[in-house]
């Protein structure tokens, strides 16, 4: 019976590491130097965890094995072993603090990047997203490079202005307001996050970053896409009951393409 149980334990611990090994449900190919370094990180974590879970289960299947035959008699009583246990929980907190700094370090990389550079806002193409239930607004500052002011008054969905802009005035007159994302590749690009309404969740798995919307706050994710695609862009909070269908897509095109979409875009606002 014991030499079963401890079957039982080993199939398990095989049966769940083979996915990881082999990869079996994996994350999308990542599309900028930042998702390939939180990939690496997280490769790390799971090499890591993944021996010790293994060696912990080969342990505990020979544990049951070799102390779990029927015997007679009362059971031993044990009162353990403090050296170990010092030395095994010393360890484990070395090693989780230990990966908290290095993957703060990544983290931080999307974040806190004005620190270390910060382009020119000609250099960056800027994307103001806002959220509502349950789309996505994309806009674009527009030739001028200034996004025109908005005015809870003027916002009317039904006549195309989900944002209230005032294009009266000539800062908005050029501004873009799309249901889908297009980026040039190789190009710093900030997204401004804004919501309508409530939370939502701005998720992109290809550059692996997600942020919140919140009410009242904007929220600035930079990142350099070097592949040209389609990708996902999911709300990634539950928002309301539409949630499930509240996606758009980012288009990552070459420069020229990116221009030319963007003239076609400044056509339709004459
Ligand atoms: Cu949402």
């Amino acid at each position: 019976m014991a030499f079963i149980l401890a079957l039982v334990i080993w199939l398990i611990c095989i049966a769940l590491t083979i996915p990881f090994v082999l990869k079996t449900w994996w994350m999308p190919d990542p599309i900028t130097d930042h998702a390939r370094a939180v990939d690496a990180q997280m490769a790390l974590t799971f090499v890591v965890t993944g021996v010790i879970f293994v060696i912990a289960h080969l342990a505990l299947g020979y544990a049951v094995m070799k102390f779990g035959r029927k015997r007679s008699g009362p059971a031993d009583y044990n009162t353990g072993n403090e050296r170990w246990e010092v030395l095994w929980t010393a360890a484990a907190t070395v090693l989780f603090i230990g990966l908290t700094f290095m993957g703060y370090t990544v983290w931080a990389e999307a974040r806190f990047a004005d620190a270390q550079s910060q382009p020119s806002a000609g250099e960056r193409v800027v994307v103001e997203v806002t959220a509502q239930q349950f789309v996505w607004n994309m806009r674009y500052a527009g030739a001028d490079g200034k996004f025109g002011s908005l005015n809870v008054n003027l916002i009317d969905d039904s006549l195309g202005n989900p944002l209230g802009l005032d294009r009266g005035q000539p800062d908005g007159k050029d501004d873009v307001i799309v249901p889908r994302m297009t980026v040039p590749i190789n190009k710093e690009i900030e997204v401004i996050l804004r919501t309508k309404d409530v939370l939502h969740n701005f998720f992109i798995p290809e550059l692996r970053l997600k942020l919140d919307t919140v009410p009242g706050i904007e929220g600035r994710l930079r990142f350099k896409p070097d592949k040209v695609g389609t990708y996902e862009i999911a709300c990634s909070e539950l928002c309301g009951l539409g949630h499930y269908k509240m996606r758009s897509f980012m288009d990552v095109v070459e420069q020229a393409d990116y221009d030319s979409w963007l003239q076609e875009q400044y056509s339709f606002l004459q």
